[in-house]
């Protein structure tokens, strides 16, 4: 059976589903999405993604045309739609619309907005048991400046310039540092280390997105008692840390146990990671949202 795509209003056949040559997500990288997980017949952290969502589209000046209430109500359609119960992923973009061929967004008259639901492709078991080797990329995030990480924006050439490197490093992450040589997230990530009984992650001013994840990992570190400290980190401390993890609605929390040929701890993830990533799973599955 095709899946069922929710596009402008209406469930269609995935074959039907199609978007015009002049939109401007596609012409120019104009709109924004969001990457939401499905656990056990739940869509976790809906609120917190709808609320990113209409926060990057207030910051590109992009009006969504339809309400908090109604992309609840049309992502928890497409799930139904779809039967997905458990391990699902969802895909909800917002872009320009159809414009002209000239840059200004506002000739565009109404935004495009589409929601995918289909299973999350999940990284094998043993990248979680054995950990994951990472490089520091040399493709830095964009200048928040420029392009502010914090917007979760159609246009991902930068962090796909820096998953290049991994890549053809043969790594299955890469860091990103900012314009001053500080960490500011993964290509798809954000970024954590354990050090000396401590949890440490970058500030999002130095460059990353606000991950729902994250914020989670936060919750359930502090509620086990541990300190979480936003500071910000160096390609040296990521080298010294006992323990170092990523976290995204992809991976999840996933172990660090290689950094540019400086090997983790004792190479394997450590004890607060797997802590972290048993407690986050547990509570996706709790049906709290
Ligand atoms: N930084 C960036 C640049 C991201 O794209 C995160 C951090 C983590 O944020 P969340 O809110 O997910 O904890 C992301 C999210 C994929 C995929 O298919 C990537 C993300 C989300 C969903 C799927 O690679 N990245």
């Amino acid at each position: 059976m095709a899946n069922k795509i929710w596009l402008d209003g209406q469930l269609v056949d995935e074959d039907k589903a199609k978007i015009s040559v002049f939109d401007h997500g596609l012409l120019y990288g104009d709109g924004v999405f969001e990457g939401i997980r499905v656990y056990k017949g739940k869509v976790f952290k809906l609120a917190e993604h709808l609320n990113r969502l209409y926060e990057s589209a207030k910051v590109i000046r992009l009006e969504i045309s339809a309400t908090i209430a109604e992309l609840t109500k049309a992502t928890l359609e497409t799930v139904k739609a779809n039967g997905i119960d458990d391990a699902g992923y969802i895909r909800l973009v917002v872009t320009r619309g159809i414009g002209d061929l000239g840059l200004n967004p506002f000739l565009c008259k109404q935004s495009t907005i589409f929601i995918i639901a289909a299973s999350i492709q999940l990284y094998p078991e043993e990248f979680y048991e054995n950990g994951m080797k990472v490089i520091s990329g040399s493709t830095l995030r964009n200048h928040p400046m420029s392009l502010p990480p914090q917007i979760k924006s159609l246009n991902y050439l930068n962090n796909i310039l820096a998953k290049i490197e991994a890549i053809d490093a043969g790594a299955g992450e890469v860091i990103m540092y900012n314009h001053q040589g500080f960490v500011a997230e993964a290509s798809g990530d954000n970024v954590f280390i354990v050090k000396g009984g401590k949890i440490y992650t970058p500030p999002v001013q130095a460059g990353s997105l606000e991950g729902i994840t994250r914020a989670t990992v936060f919750d359930l570190a502090r509620a086990e008692g541990f300190e979480v400290i936003e500071k910000n980190l160096t390609r040296m401390d990521l080298y010294i840390a006992d323990e170092f993890f990523l976290t995204g609605t992809a991976a999840e929390v996933i172990g660090v146990v290689d950094i540019d040929s400086r090997i983790i701890g004792d190479g394997t993830p450590g004890p607060i990671t797997k802590m972290l990533k048993k407690k986050f799973y547990e509570y996706a599955c709790s049906g709290t949202k």
